[in-house]
């Protein structure tokens, strides 16, 4: 009953937003495999359930894929021995993401052999697993994509902003992707969950501009309390919350973080540093317009040079690459 009335909405809405976002589309599985999109909410929701951090992994690996070769499952292919994945990039991007995207594409594998693509599956999991607290779908995505068979840890390297970043580089780097402005600010919101290693911003605390010295754009009783978390330069243990108390709540308190200057980052302390990247920042304090907002621009970030067509393939296994 369930998928019927799925299906009644892919059709209706199929017809009223026909081919929108380029060739991805709406309920591209829905003569191929009817359930797909109820067995990934289905598993993504059985280990968000007993894993409350796990959204906040797969929604950055979904970012981490985009931004590497477009949207194409790269980011979950293994390295082999003759080639460094781009999972060696980020080595602790989430062995439990990984697992849980493996999981889904076991069941859909069992469903309907060779069909849905392990791009498709990240795309779908980041966002039913964020979506998971609200019991309804946040944003919508666009299936049809298929699966690259090149995952290069070089390109990683190259692609993915660092968190040392200044607004030009962010702004550089959201362009190459044909992302803009709003869409990095916007998309920056995605720190309202998870969490940051001290390596990613303890040289704010202790040798900003290597004379020893700490951030002035971060605010200084917050720096003194992330100085008794991180200790020194040299702790790589320690995890902070990027949106200190309701790092496991997808809300726009982040964007409220930032203003007090308590970004955790460079690159979030430095959506101030721009006229309008910091209005927008004001802006999407506002939690519906933070949704609406959100929902737009992981769309455009979820077509980022996408597979489709006959180009790729379609994995059997998501973490390497079909044996001919
Ligand atoms: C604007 C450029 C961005 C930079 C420089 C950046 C940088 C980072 C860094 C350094 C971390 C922490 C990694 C660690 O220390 O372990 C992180 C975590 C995270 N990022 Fe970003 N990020 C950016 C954009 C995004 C976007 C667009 C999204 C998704 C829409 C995103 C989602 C996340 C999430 C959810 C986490 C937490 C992961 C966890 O808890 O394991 N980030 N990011
Ligand atoms: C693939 O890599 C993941 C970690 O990224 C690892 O847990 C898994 O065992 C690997 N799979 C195979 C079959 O080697
Ligand atoms: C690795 O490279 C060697 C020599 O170039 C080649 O014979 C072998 O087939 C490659 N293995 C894989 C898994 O690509
Ligand atoms: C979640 O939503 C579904 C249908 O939209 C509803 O049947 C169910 O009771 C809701 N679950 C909770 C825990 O609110
Ligand atoms: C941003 O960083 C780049 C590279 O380090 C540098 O060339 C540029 O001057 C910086 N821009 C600003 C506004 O600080
Ligand atoms: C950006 O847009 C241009 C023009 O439409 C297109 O040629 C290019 O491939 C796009 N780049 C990315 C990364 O999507
Ligand atoms: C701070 O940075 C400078 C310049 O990069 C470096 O020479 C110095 O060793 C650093 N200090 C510490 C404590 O790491
Ligand atoms: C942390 O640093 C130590 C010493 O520099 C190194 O041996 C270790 O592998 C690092 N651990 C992680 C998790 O990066
Ligand atoms: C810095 O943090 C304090 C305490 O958390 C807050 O009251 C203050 O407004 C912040 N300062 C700035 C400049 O935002
Ligand atoms: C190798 C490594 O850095 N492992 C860390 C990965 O992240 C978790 C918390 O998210 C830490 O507990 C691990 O130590």
């Amino acid at each position: 009953m369930k998928v019927n009335i799925l299906l009644l909405i892919c059709v209706v809405s199929g017809i009223l937003v026909a081919c929108e976002g380029g060739q991805l589309r709406k309920c591209f599985y829905e003569k191929t495999c009817p359930s797909a999109e109820d067995i990934v909410r289905d598993v993504t929701w059985n280990h968000v359930s007993s894993n409350p951090r796990l959204p906040a992994k797969l929604l950055r690996m979904h970012f981490h894929d985009c931004f590497v070769r477009g949207c194409d499952g790269s980011i979950l292919l293994n390295s082999t021995a003759n080639n460094t994945a781009e999972k060696a990039a980020v080595p602790n991007l989430s062995l439990s993401g990984f697992d849980v995207i493996d999981d889904i594409k076991e069941k859909l594998e069992q469903k309907c052999p060779g069909v849905v693509s392990c791009a498709d599956i990240l795309a779908l999991a980041a966002r039913d697993s964020v979506s998971f607290q609200y019991n309804k779908s946040m944003w919508e995505v666009l299936t049809g994509r298929r699966d690259g068979t090149i995952s290069l840890v070089r390109e990683a390297l190259i692609n993915i902003p660092a968190p040392f970043f200044n607004f030009t580089q962010l702004k550089q780097s959201f362009a190459r992707k044909n992302l803009t402005v709003h869409d990095l600010v916007v998309l920056s919101g995605g720190h309202t969950i998870g969490v940051g290693g001290c390596p990613s911003f303890s040289n704010r605390l202790y040798n900003f501009t290597g004379k020893g010295d700490q951030d002035p754009s971060l605010n200084a009783t917050y720096a003194e309390l992330l100085k008794t978390k991180c200790r020194s330069l040299k702790d790589n243990t320690t995890f902070v919350e990027m949106d200190p108390g309701s790092a496991r709540n997808f809300d726009s308190s982040y964007y409220n973080v930032v203003k007090q200057h308590k970004g955790l980052f460079q690159s979030d302390a430095v959506l101030l540093t721009n006229k309008g990247a910091s209005n927008i920042v004001a802006e999407l304090e506002d939690l519906n317009k933070f949704f609406t907002e959100f929902a737009q621009s992981m769309k455009r970030m979820g077509a980022v040079e996408v597979l489709t067509g006959t180009s790729g393939q379609i994995r059997k296994k998501c973490w390497a690459v079909n044996s001919s």
